[in-house]
């Protein structure tokens, strides 16, 4: 249903736990991608003073919260949870509104941001350092991981609550403070995640919101001497610029980028599994994930009737506005995402591959007033096309024929990125060939590329990022400095490497 204006909410920054303008005045629209006469939401367009305003917040909070014992900090962390379960519909129908995927995906996305919470407030017990032999007598040797201090945080719209949650929840149980940039077009699933982090008792200027676009906002915060660390997650070109200045200032980076996602499917394979995994993996989220399976490298033995039957599903997908439980496949989010996404299927085209469904914006009455794709499938594809080589991030899915699966394996790896990957086959041997030989951050066997779990790591290899994981305990990685401690209580000078016994 469209808005009217004066039902629309308008958002202030949040810094200082205080709701604060832009200086400039200038704001953001977020519009619904099934129908862009919905008004979400009016956000404030800021720019570097309210960046040194959240940053400067950031940093006089810092002492207080990162001296707050880690398992009192985990107790506010698991009351936040519990907050993001009550609100669960409320918050997943709002992010289905801000994006448009389907309301059991939202769901999903809001869930991941709830196991998130339950996990790492259970760190908040461990978080564990380590102790080891010292090489003198009676010294005492250990190591403990210390907050970072303020960390920035720039995040994507696919998956607007988890992925804010898989970097709030480490760094704050880990007691760094954060400024967090949401994407453009998802800030009010933010909003919403950070309401539950201070009605939880999040103190004031532990977490601080500055919404607006990436070059006003990101820049200021990745260039700033106060923030110690950036967390980023989004485009390849845009990490590599964060990580060019990160380096510069000498800021701990993390970097989830792009993905090319192969699944593989043998011979041998459960066909009606791989089926139902293609058409998850490929067109859940619109194809919006960067976990999403772009291509589908099938044997020869079962190509044709692979692709024949994907085609056949594909065309039966229902596509609309996602909050409707009975529809498949929600709108792209944006108009530039929708023109980048058709540009792609031309790209295919003229590159020669066989466009065999979809490719086309969806227009009739009922879609006119949003960003639809339908669901497309290009067969015959070289391994080298466009179309096979680059991040696409819609609802498109290449079709690669191989002969083996070291051939599969070949072309899976033949890419820049290496995010999540996937084989199908019954054959435990050539599982386990595959799981050491795919080089991907993530392998699923018999499952499609998305749906990790958070206490997993995620992330990826060669230019899907810079080695950093999110997810699971390795998140302290980052969130955490590591301090060797050394105790000596022999009431001498020992000299490490020199005293040593004749
Ligand atoms: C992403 O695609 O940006 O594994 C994150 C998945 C989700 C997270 C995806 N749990 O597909």
């Amino acid at each position: 249903m469209p808005t009217t204006a004066s039902e629309v909410k308008t958002f202030s920054n949040f810094i200082d736990g205080k709701w604060v303008p832009a200086s400039s005045g200038n704001t953001c629209e977020n519009r619904n991608p099934a129908d862009t006469r919905d008004l979400v939401g009016i956000f404030q367009r800021s720019g570097a003073a309210e960046v040194n305003q959240a940053v400067e917040a950031a940093q006089a909070a810092f002492k207080k919260w990162s001296h707050v014992p880690a398992p009192r900090r985990a107790e506010i962390i698991m009351r936040a949870s519990a907050i993001l379960e009550r609100q669960k519909e409320t918050f997943s129908q709002d992010m289905t509104r801000e994006m448009g995927k389907v309301i059991k995906e939202t769901r999903g996305d809001t869930q991941e941001a709830i196991d998130c919470g339950n996990f790492f407030a259970g760190e908040g017990r461990r978080m564990y350092g380590l102790t080891t032999p010292s090489e003198l007598p009676n010294k005492f040797a250990m190591c403990t991981r210390n907050p970072v201090g303020v960390v920035g945080m720039i995040c994507p719209w696919n998956f607007p609550m988890a992925i804010p949650s898989w970097k709030l929840f480490p760094a704050l149980v880990a007691g760094n403070t954060c400024v967090i940039k949401p994407a453009e077009d998802t800030p009010l699933s933010v909003y919403n995640f950070v309401s539950a982090l201070t009605e939880a008792g999040v103190p004031a200027g532990v977490v601080n919101i500055v919404t607006g676009h990436g070059a006003e906002v990101g820049s200021p915060l990745m260039e700033h001497p106060l923030v110690r660390a950036i967390s980023f997650t989004g485009s390849s070109d845009v990490g590599r610029i964060i990580g060019e200045s990160c380096a510069r200032t000498f800021k701990r980076c993390s970097l989830e980028l792009g993905g090319k996602n192969p699944m593989i499917v043998l011979d041998d394979a459960n066909l009606e599994l791989a089926l139902e995994g293609a058409l998850w993996g490929a067109f859940g989220t619109a194809g919006q994930r960067c976990t999403a399976t772009s291509r589908i490298v099938l044997q020869k033995g079962i190509y044709k009737k692979f692709v024949d039957e994907l085609v056949r599903r594909a065309k039966l997908l229902k596509i609309g506005n996602g909050l409707d439980e009975s529809v498949d496949v929600g709108p792209v989010v944006s108009k530039a995402q929708l023109d980048t996404v058709l540009g792609y299927v031309e790209v295919g085209k003229k590159d020669g591959a066989r466009l065999a469904t979809g490719g086309n914006r969806v227009e009739d009455s009922e879609h006119t007033h949003g960003f639809f794709i339908e669901p497309t499938v290009f067969t015959d594809v070289a391994p080298k096309m466009r179309i096979a080589q680059e991040e696409i991030f819609g609802p498109v899915v290449s079709c690669i024929p191989c002969d083996s699966l070291e051939d599969g394996i070949e072309i899976a790896n033949d890419v820049k990125y290496g995010l999540s990957s996937s084989l199908y086959t019954r054959d435990v041997n050539r599982a386990f060939a595959a799981i050491r030989d795919l080089e991907a951050g993530i392998t699923y066997i018999n499952a499609p590329t998305i749906g990790a779990e958070v206490h997993l790591p995620f992330g990826g290899v060669k230019q899907t990022g810079n080695g950093h994981r999110e997810g699971g305990v390795g998140a302290f990685d980052f969130y955490t400095e590591w301090k060797a401690v050394y105790v000596d209580y022999s009431d001498r000078l020992q000299k490490a490497q020199i005293d040593r016994p004749e």
